[in-house]
């Protein structure tokens, strides 16, 4: 049975990706940083039923005994490093933790494997991110990187040691460059949940509008599903190499916003307002996949549409909701 060990398993991607590969056979190892909520803190992998079907194990990105002990010990076939500070927004707010955890935390888990399992397969959580003010209408592996936001040069800085790992001591270290990709159990905080949370909530009576920020703002938007399978498969290559996984198609907010309210039979423009507050320093304008690599060397392409993407997401969140209020009258 062939072990993989997921950094940042309780997260979106975690989760989806531990399932994946439970069903492929995998045992799957879950690093779990402290946290005094660890009653709530599988939620997701929970929601996804296989909870209990993964080894938790106590790590912190930040320390790299934790990782050194934790990859000597298990001697993991693939290390999937998705652990990270994600949220672009909080980046300005925490500039230096961000730098800590999602730039030197995938150096740690490297050092880790060169210092203790160099023969683990390697996968670097990398980001549409790193492409930040477009320097090409659509982005591929060879379009120059400019990032915005302290989390994109945090994931830059992650992708190019990951890429210099590679190279200098022949691990098989690949590097995904993925766009944004969502979910039901995506983050409450990311543009989309907020929105089709809010689309269950005034559907519901309970509220009647959501506050969001820049809606033009474009984004290539896929599901997580279809992403973790592009993860496990990048790690079965001979070679390992850095491919950017997308679906090539672009959207607004203001059109995800569309489709996910006209899902539920209401009319975003009811209900959407603009709040200046939201606006980020410096925000990403465009972002627009060319995932042609991916295809070419593994098969892999995105199976789900944006519609189809919004309305499992706004009928998870009304499903949600509606048990919340069966239990707790609210
Ligand atoms: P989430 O924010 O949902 O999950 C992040 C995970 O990292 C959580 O499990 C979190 O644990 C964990 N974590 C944070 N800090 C540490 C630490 N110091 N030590 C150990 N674990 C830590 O992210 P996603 O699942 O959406 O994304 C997965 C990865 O892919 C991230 O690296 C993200 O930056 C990257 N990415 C995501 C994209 C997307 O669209 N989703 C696109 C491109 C890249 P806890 O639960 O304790 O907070
Ligand atoms: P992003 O995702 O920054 O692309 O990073 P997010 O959903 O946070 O923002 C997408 C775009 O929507 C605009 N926006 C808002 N965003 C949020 N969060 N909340 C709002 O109210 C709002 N209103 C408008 C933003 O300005 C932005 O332009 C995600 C993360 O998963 C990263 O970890 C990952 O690397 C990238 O995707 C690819």
């Amino acid at each position: 049975m062939p072990t993989a060990m997921i950094t940042g398993v309780t997260g979106q991607d975690g989760a989806y990706l531990s399932q994946f590969l439970i069903n492929r056979g995998y045992h799957v190892i879950g690093m779990l940083r402290r946290s005094a909520s660890s009653d709530v803190i599988g939620e997701r992998l929970r929601w996804l039923g296989i909870l209990d079907r993964i080894e938790l194990v106590d790590g912190n990105l930040t320390d790299l005994s934790s990782l050194i002990r934790l990859v000597g010990d298990h001697k993991p076939d693939e290390v999937y490093n998705l652990a990270a500070q994600s949220f672009v927004a909080a980046s300005w707010q925490q500039p230096l933790v961000t730098g800590q955890v999602t730039g030197m935390g995938a150096v740690n888990m490297l050092e880790a494997l060169r210092i203790a399992h160099p023969a683990a397969r390697f996968y670097q959580a990398s980001s549409s991110e790193m492409f930040g003010k477009i320097q090409t209408e659509k982005q591929s592996e060879t379009t120059p990187f400019y990032p915005r936001s302290p989390y994109a040069a945090a994931k830059l800085y992650a992708h190019w040691m990951t890429v210099n790992y590679r190279e200098s001591y022949g691990m098989h270290a690949s590097s995904g460059i993925l766009f944004n990709h969502e979910s039901p159990v995506r983050g409450i905080e990311f543009v989309t949940r907020r929105i089709t949370d809010g689309v269950a909530r005034i559907k519901l009576g309970l509220t009647d509008h959501i506050a969001l920020g820049n809606l033009e703002a474009k984004r290539d938007w896929g599901h997580a599903r279809d992403y973790v399978q592009a993860m496990w498969m990048m790690l079965q290559q001979d070679r390992p190499d850095d491919y950017v996984i997308a679906t090539g198609i672009s959207a607004s907010v203001r059109e995800f916003c569309d489709l996910a309210f006209a899902h539920a039979g209401l009319r975003a423009a009811d209900h959407v307002r603009v709040d200046r507050a939201r606006f980020r320093p410096a925000d990403v304008d465009m972002l627009h996949g060319d995932p042609a690599k991916a295809e070419k060397t593994f098969g892999w392409r995105a199976q789900v549409t944006l519609a189809a993407l919004a309305a499992e997401m706004v009928d998870a969140d009304i499903a949600r909701h509606k048990n919340a209020i069966r239990k707790n009258g609210c």
